[in-house]
């Protein structure tokens, strides 16, 4: 069963104004097995909405997380490289700036399969992961990163500071915007955090979502859609202060926030306020044409697709990604125009996209099938994913990038 928020999830305001209904949607991380096929699969109400109180973008349905990310989670961060070496860089980063050392205490949640803490572990830095997934955190576990598999809220980090566990880092990326009580995740991390600790956390950017009409990036799992000014408004409620802020590319534009629990921000997080401001994030016309350009990259695309397909062209698609879902199924692209779809994460294999059912296999299928098109569902790894697959281009083969407007590469 869903709940439905009638009030802003973050301030509780009462003025949400529609920003993009994609209607009844499939979640879209729950990759169905063969024998689910013959059966319809639970649907959900996706809207997106702008709070006129604290510029909030949220959706109003809230999934059980336990339906979204325990069992049968698919999710595993290492499959791609590009993200593995954005997470090095940021604990490198991390070790040097706090000046971490054996006497200190990295604690990540929604640690995933050991990704980012791994690097932790290989400089003696004493790390904990969080993470509800039991695949990705029996992984992280063989990868020897110490791992909590279930949700963090006020009550895990009581516990843990009740064990004498008081973090110099708390490092939470793509999850805040994913909590439904971010009230209990917040007092958590203010909890968990030394007097002088930092919590560092990738959010992605509602301004890159809106300004690359990256619609595909709206599911059940995301809740949130932050900028920098309702980040700052949530946080504040929490007794916790965005101090620091920059803008990262990964994930189609992401924030990273350095969070303290002093109020002493830095000309980062000032200068973008005031930018926000200035170009009226904070107001709902920013959001407003958004839905069109949504509706413009539909249409657009399917012409396209109908146009190969009617010159006789076999498409296939590439990354069995969340976002992959939402755009198949926002745009209604099935298998009258994808045949199949290649993923690296073998835990992806085997099994069908949600709601267009279409079958997920090896990379490796592309040059034994060698479709004429291949539609990069994985759009925020375009480079690497086409990095590889140089002889099925050397063979005539080419990629459509949907986002932020298709085009043929
Ligand atoms: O918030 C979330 C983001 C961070 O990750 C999660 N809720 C779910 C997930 O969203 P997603 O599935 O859209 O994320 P990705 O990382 O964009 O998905 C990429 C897909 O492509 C994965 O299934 C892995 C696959 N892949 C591949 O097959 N070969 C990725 C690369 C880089 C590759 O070379
Ligand atoms: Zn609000």
């Amino acid at each position: 069963m869903t709940e439905k928020a009638s009030v802003c999830r973050s301030c509780g305001g009462a003025r949400l104004d529609t920003v993009l209904d994609l209607g009844r949607t499939p979640l879209a991380d729950a990759l169905l097995r063969e024998e689910e096929l013959g059966r319809p699969e639970p649907e959900y109400p996706l809207k997106a909405v702008f709070c006129r109180d604290c510029s909030l973008v949220q959706i109003l349905e809230t999934v059980p997380p336990e339906e979204l990310f325990c069992r049968r989670y698919p999710y595993y961060s290492s499959f791609s490289d590009e993200l593995l070496g954005h997470s090095r860089e940021n604990a490198i980063e991390l070790i040097r700036t706090m000046r971490l050392n054996a006497e200190s205490l990295v604690v990540e949640i929604a640690s995933n399969d050991g990704y980012l803490l791994r690097n932790f572990v290989q400089n003696g830095i004493p790390c904990l992961g969080i993470d509800p997934a039991e695949g990705p955190a029996e992984a992280a576990e063989r990868a020897g990163v110490p791992t909590h598999c279930g949700f963090f809220n006020r009550e895990l980090a009581a516990k843990l500071r009740g064990m004498g566990k008081r973090a110099d880092v708390v490092i939470a990326n793509n999850v805040l915007a994913h909590v439904a009580d971010s009230g209990s995740f917040l007092d958590g991390i203010r909890t968990l955090l030394k007097d002088d600790g930092a919590a560092v956390i990738e959010v992605p950017y509602v301004r890159d979502l809106v300004d690359k009409s990256e619609f595909d990036t709206i599911y059940h799992e995301h809740l949130c859609y932050f900028s920098a000014t309702s980040a700052d408004r949530l946080l504040r409620s929490r007794a916790l202060f965005l101090n620091s802020v920059r803008r990262i590319p990964i994930h189609g534009g992401s924030l990273r926030l350095y969070i303290g629990l002093r109020d002493e921000p830095d000309a980062s997080i000032t200068g973008l306020l005031a930018e926000e401001k200035r170009d009226g994030v904070d107001g709902f016309s920013y959001y407003n044409d958004f839905a069109v350009k949504a509706e413009n990259i539909k249409n657009g695309l399917r012409l396209m697709l109908k146009i190969l397909k009617d010159g006789g062209n076999r498409i296939a698609a590439y990354g069995a990604a969340a976002k992959g879902a939402t755009l198949l199924n926002y745009t209604g692209i099935g298998r009258d125009f994808i045949d199949f779809v290649v993923d690296r994460n073998v835990h992806k294999q085997g099994l069908y996209m949600p709601g267009r059912r279409i079958p997920i296999f090896r990379p490796e299928r592309l040059l034994e099938e060698r479709p004429d098109y291949v539609l990069i569902l994985a759009w925020n790894f375009a480079q690497e994913i086409i990095s590889q697959q140089e002889e099925y281009r050397a063979a005539g083969g080419k990629f459509i990038v949907p986002i932020p407007e298709w085009k043929v590469t």
